[in-house]
Formats: structure tokens, C-alpha cells, sequence
């Protein structure tokens, strides 16, 4: 692969006070917690690519979309990379929808976690992020 930044999407998908996290399976992060999606396709949009990793890795079905922020990552290891990630929330279309694990090659499984109790590791991008004092909730 040409060394060249790419640009991935990625979902805090919300329910309640949780937000739905799984343990990546991945050269890049590997065991770390890390929010679903994926690598944004030619030709698409934010919100269409949002939909199209969260269904594709966990299979549900989300709606009210929002774009919240985008990040610029440099990966040193296991190579060097670059991500543009474009980082979105939204809702489930059914709330009572259980995510399953659709890519096992990528991904040990999908939970909920509380905002305020994140398991441990977060994938380091999303540790920066939740320790800068993002917080991906809508304003009450
Ligand atoms: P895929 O497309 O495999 O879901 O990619 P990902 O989940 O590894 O996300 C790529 C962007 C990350 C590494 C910032
Ligand atoms: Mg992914």
C-alpha cells in the first residue's frame, strides 16, 4: 500500500449512557477497545459510510447521524500510517437491536460500556480523545 494518509469513519453509537465499544483484532491496536468503522469508500459520504461499517461489523441499524469532530493520527507501529477519522455519533433505528460480531477476524466482540466506566485499553486514539475531555454525548 502507498504510504498516504487515508481516511477512516468511526461511530459512537449511543444507548442510554453507553456507548458501544469491541476489542480489536488488528495489526494496528490489537486488544484495544475501539468504536466500529472502517475505511471511508470512494465516492461516499460521512453519514453512508457511518451506516455501512456499523452494519457491516455489528449489524445494526443506526439513524441521527451527527458529525462531532475529525482527528489526525500518525501510527508509528507495526508500520508507519496515516488517518484523517472523521468521528460521528448516532442512535440505534431499534434500540432494543443487539450487535453481533459479523467480522471475527477483526474484531473479540461488542459491548455496551458505560461513559462515565470505558474499559481498559481504549485504542489509543479514543484514550486521547476521552482524555482531553471529549465527550461524544449530546448537550442536555
Ligand atoms: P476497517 O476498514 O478494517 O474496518 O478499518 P479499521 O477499523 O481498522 O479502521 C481504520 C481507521 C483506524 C485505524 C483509525
Ligand atoms: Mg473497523
Amino acid at each position: 500500500m502507498e504510504n498516504v494518509p487515508r481516511v477512516g469513519v468511526a461511530v459512537f453509537v449511543l444507548l442510554g449512557k453507553t456507548v458501544l465499544l469491541g476489542q480489536r483484532r488488528s495489526s494496528i491496536g490489537d486488544s484495544t477497545y475501539a468504536l466500529p468503522g472502517g475505511h471511508l469508500e470512494f465516492g461516499e459520504g460521512f453519514e453512508e459510510c457511518a451506516a455501512r461499517e456499523v452494519k457491516e461489523e455489528t449489524g445494526l441499524d443506526i439513524q441521527k447521524m451527527d458529525f462531532l469532530t475529525a482527528t489526525n493520527t500518525i501510527f508509528k507501529e507495526p508500520k508507519p500510517a496515516q488517518y484523517v477519522t472523521i468521528f460521528m455519533r448516532a442512535v440505534l433505528d431499534d434500540p432494543q437491536q443487539v450487535p453481533q460480531t459479523l467480522e471475527p477476524d477483526k474484531c473479540y466482540g461488542w459491548d455496551w460500556y458505560a461513559w462515565d466506566d470505558l474499559p481498559n485499553p481504549l485504542f489509543w486514539p479514543l484514550e486521547k480523545m476521552v482524555q482531553s475531555g471529549f465527550n461524544p454525548f449530546p448537550a442536555e
